[in-house]
Formats: C-alpha cells, structure tokens, sequence
C-alpha cells in the first residue's frame, strides 16, 4: 500500500514537473503557442516564422543527428545541459538551442503583464527593488553579451533570483557556466531574434520585448524551479569541497580495485586534507543535515585511519579495506557515481 501511495505522489509530481525535463530522444520541435503574427509588433510575424520554424526546428533536426547512436541517446534536455562541458560542439550548440528556444516561446506574451502579488512578483520587487530596475538588469546583459548569446532571469543555488548572460546556446543549467541555477525567462539576443525588425538596434528590440513577457509563465517557471530537483543537483555539483575531495577518492580507489596501491599510498594525506576540507567548508542548505555533518566527520575519521595506515606502511589487504570503507561513506553523501 504504502509504495501505492508512493508511486502516485511520485507520478503526480512528475506530472507537474516541466515539458522539458521529460524530453528525450529523439527529440521533438514543441508546437508553437500562439500564431506567427499574435507577438507583432515587438516581434513581427516574419522573425517569428524563420526563427521557429527554420531556427529553432534546425537545432532539433542537428541535436538528434549529433545524438544518434551515441552514448548520450539516453540522455534527458536537462541531463544533456547539466553535462555540457564533455559533450562535441554539435550536441551541446544544438541541445541548448533546443532548451533555450523551448523556454523563449513560452515565456513570451502581450497579455500577461508583472502581477506584484505572484510568487516571482513578490521574489523580484524583493530582489531588484522594482520590475523596472529587474528589466534594466536583463537589458543590460542582453546588451553587454558580445556577439550572440541570451540574457537570463535564473533561480540561484540558494534559491535567490539572479541576472546573467551566456554565449551562444548556453545556459546557466550547464556546468560550463560561471553562473549556476535554473533559468525561468531567457531573452534570445541572437540576430536572428530581432535583425529583420530592428536591424543593429539590440537595445530598441530589448526595450520592446520586456513588454511582452508573459508573467504568468515565468511564475510557473519560477515555483517548479525552486522544487526542482535539478536544482539540488546543481548545488551538488558546485559543492566545490566536495568535488575535490570525490576527485582525490575517484583517482586512489578506482585503481585499488584493480590491485593498484601506488595512488593511495602516494595520496593518502591528500585525500585527508580534502576531507578536513570538507568538514571546515560550508555545507549546501539542501544537504546542512545530521545525517550528511555525521558522514563528513566519519570520513575524516577514516581519513585519518587511513593516512596512520599509509605511513605505517600497512599491508595491502589493510589498507584496502580501510579505502573501502571510506568510499563508502562517501558514497552516503554522494549519492552514486554517475560513471
Ligand atoms: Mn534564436
């Protein structure tokens, strides 16, 4: 009974999760909401069809030519952005494009103006004082990104609201990324997004396209975001103490499982001062829990076991069980390897 239970809350919620996060492949050009002229005149009905129809339907066709019969077919969007950094060109260029023109459609609209009284109105008059000082920011990142790229409104980390630029198809989902969270309104400042209408005027198609926002969706956007569990996954990856101490661990106890004792004996105090490293670092929110503070003291207990053992130039069979068990516990904050 109780997995019943279970089971339904668990598909009730993916339900509710984003379109994008349940894409795979072979991925799909989304239907467009609204007709090619309904945007005029901020965005006239010619961009409109060439940049949908032609555009944003070529980075479908490329990403799933690129994907195909690679080891990235299994891939989810949203997996394929949070790992852009070891993806080809193709796939990365095309897949964000796919991700970022899905958002941009649906987050444009003449009729949905800024509600103060919604969650993402109550968050920006909170964060940037005004929706004015908020459409300044965008603007000015829009206007500032060197060549093309897009101007974002993202959820941070620490589930703040944010303002950033990316170049070309990045987002701030990828790890490639120096800004990290999820995007909830990206504005496209490719040329292809405005040249038609506006020619070289950025600035004259920024101006416009802030009064067409359709709020409605980026608070949609903005309440799945902060339950996302993507964006645990995010605060994950840029738990920078982590990181290094799983890098140290990845590189000594992958080659003890094939008898290979040289990297941990070579590394042992290492891996010791990344555990201390750990501990005295600040701890994600999502993750500041009894249970994680327990595991992170218990590995530099073993840590030091480990280290003691090394330099006492213990046995092989001793210290790779003494690895062992810390790997282990790591693993209870980890959570498993993705490779
Ligand atoms: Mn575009």
């Amino acid at each position: 009974m109780k997995n019943i239970i279970t089971f339904v809350i668990f598909a009730l919620i993916a339900g509710f999760s984003t379109i994008l996060s349940a894409q795979n492949y072979p991925f799909e050009l989304p239907k467009l909401p609204y007709a090619y002229n309904t945007l005029e005149p901020v965005i006239d009905a010619a961009t409109m069809e060439i940049h949908y129809s032609k555009h944003h339907a070529a980075y479908v066709k490329n990403l799933n030519a690129a994907l195909k019969e690679s080891k990235y077919e299994s891939y989810s969007l949203e997996e394929l952005m949070l790992y852009a950094g070891e993806l080809n060109a193709a796939i990365r260029n095309n897949g964000g494009g796919h991700y970022n023109h899905t958002m941009f459609w649906n987050i444009l609209s003449l009729t949905s103006p800024f509600n103060p009284q919604s969650e993402v109105g109550k968050a920006v008059v909170s964060t940037f004082g005004s929706p004015d000082t908020l459409k300044m920011l965008l603007s000015k990142a829009g206007a500032t990104r060197f060549g093309s790229g897009w101007a974002w409104l993202y959820v941070t980390t620490d589930k703040k609201l944010a303002v950033c630029s990316s170049p070309n198809q990045d987002n701030p989902i990828m790890d490639v990324s120096p800004e990290r969270g999820i995007p909830i309104l990206g504005i496209d400042v490719w040329e292809h997004a405005y040249y038609l209408k506006y020619k070289n005027l950025r600035g004259d198609y920024l101006t416009a396209i802030m009064n067409a926002i359709n709020w409605e969706a980026v608070n949609k956007n903005y309440q799945e975001a902060l339950v996302s569990p993507l964006l645990k996954t995010i605060e994950k990856e840029t738990w920078t103490e982590l990181n290094n101490f799983h890098e140290v661990m990845a590189g000594t106890f992958h080659p003890s499982e094939n008898g290979d004792l040289k990297p941990i004996r070579e590394r042992s105090g290492e891996l010791l001062a990344k555990a201390k490293a750990l501990q005295s670092g600040k701890i994600p929110a999502s993750f500041n829990t009894p249970d994680i503070k327990k595991s992170i003291n218990d590995l530099v207990t073993g840590s030091v076991k480990l280290d003691q053992l090394v330099v006492k130039k213990a046995d092989d069979k001793t210290i790779t069980k003494s690895l062992s068990s810390l790997h282990d516990v790591f693993h209870t904050i980890q959570g498993l390897c993705r490779h």
